[in-house]
């Protein structure tokens, strides 16, 4: 196979990883640095391989399509690998891309902790990773960077407009419909929005509990909210997907989706026709559009270029 030059490569060390027994052995000094023999296929490309969450949303839809889109350009080999859902499926599949040579992983982290150990081995056979869309606990010195979204921005933005809009003379009850628990967008969301809320004693939050980003799980939550609580005002869903199972359920109950006030996040195309219906009340918009941005990180990582460890999208 053609060998690739050392000016692509991120990190070098003397001494390349033979095995994955060098990880176990905690021999190599997880914070040298590394490099690989042979880090392109066949003919030249540059490997690049993508570990996703899952497809448990519209949001994430676009997100992986972005990641499909930029890196079917020439000159890259693209591996998509879903997560389905499993933090032990997405490990197996970065020790895949670690054992198969790629030049870079993008990891999608379907929550924050539990990648100490495979962002070590990733770091050990000097493979760049790139964060994306959520965040990982882990040290920062154990990734090359992240992209995404202020989540907890958005969760404020999301009880501001309450604030603004419905107003904080009247005694308004909330249900939360959070997202996937443990994930950064569930975090974020639930304490941007708990922090700026609480400062209107007119809004009471009767319950906030995870529907896992998912529309059935959504409906499900939703189902119980309705018949445990006699007053619901405000019902904050923290995915488009949660919302239209919120939709179903207060339909099938019966009732109006109008006569609530329903705040969403992501805005995806669907949800806009749900606002102009009137059911949607408002949508924190989230751009899962990364594919562009993380394309160029390669290339400066890969170059040996250091780059920013935080970057975030243009909502
Ligand atoms: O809001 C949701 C998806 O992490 C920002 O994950 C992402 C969230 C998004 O399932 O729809």
């Amino acid at each position: 196979g053609a060998e690739q030059s050392t000016s692509t490569k991120v990190e070098l060390r003397d001494d390349p990883v033979k095995s994955s027994s060098d990880y176990a052995s905690g021999s190599g000094n997880a914070m040298s640095q590394g490099t690989k023999d042979n880090d392109s296929d066949s003919s030249g490309k540059v490997k690049i391989g993508f570990v996703q969450t899952a497809n448990e949303s519209g949001w994430r839809a676009a997100h992986t399509q972005s990641m499909k889109d930029i890196f079917s350009q020439d000159g890259y080999s693209y591996k998509f690998i879903d997560g389905q859902g499993e933090q032990s499926v997405q490990i197996a599949g970065i020790e895949e891309l670690i054992n198969d040579g790629y030049d870079a992983i993008i990891l999608a982290p379907i929550v924050e902790d539990g990648w100490d150990d495979v962002l070590k081995k990733a770091q050990a056979a000097g493979i760049p990773v790139i964060i994306v869309d959520r965040k990982v606990s882990s040290d920062s010195s154990l990734y090359s960077c992240w992209v995404g979204s202020d989540f907890e921005t958005e969760g404020k933005n999301a009880a501001k407009w309450l604030a603004d809009n419905i107003g904080t003379s009247e005694q308004k009850n909330i249900v939360v419909l959070e997202g996937t628990t443990g994930s950064s967008a569930q975090l974020g969301r639930t304490e941007g929005f708990n922090s700026e809320i609480s400062k209107y004693s007119s809004y009471s939050i009767l319950a906030s509990e995870s529907g896992d980003f998912d529309k059935s799980k959504g409906k499900e939550l939703m189902k119980k909210y309705l018949g445990q609580f006699d007053k619901i005002d405000v019902i904050v869903s923290q995915n488009d997907n949660m919302a239209y199972g919120v939709i179903e359920a207060i339909e099938e109950a019966g009732k109006n989706a109008s006569d609530y006030t329903i705040v969403s996040f992501d805005g995806e195309a669907e949800a806009f026709k749900q606002m102009i219906a009137g059911k949607i009340s408002v949508d924190i918009e989230c751009n899962p559009l990364q594919g562009p941005t993380v394309e160029k990180l390669v290339k400066k990582l890969l170059n040996g270029e250091t780059v920013d460890k935080e970057q975030f999208m243009e909502e």
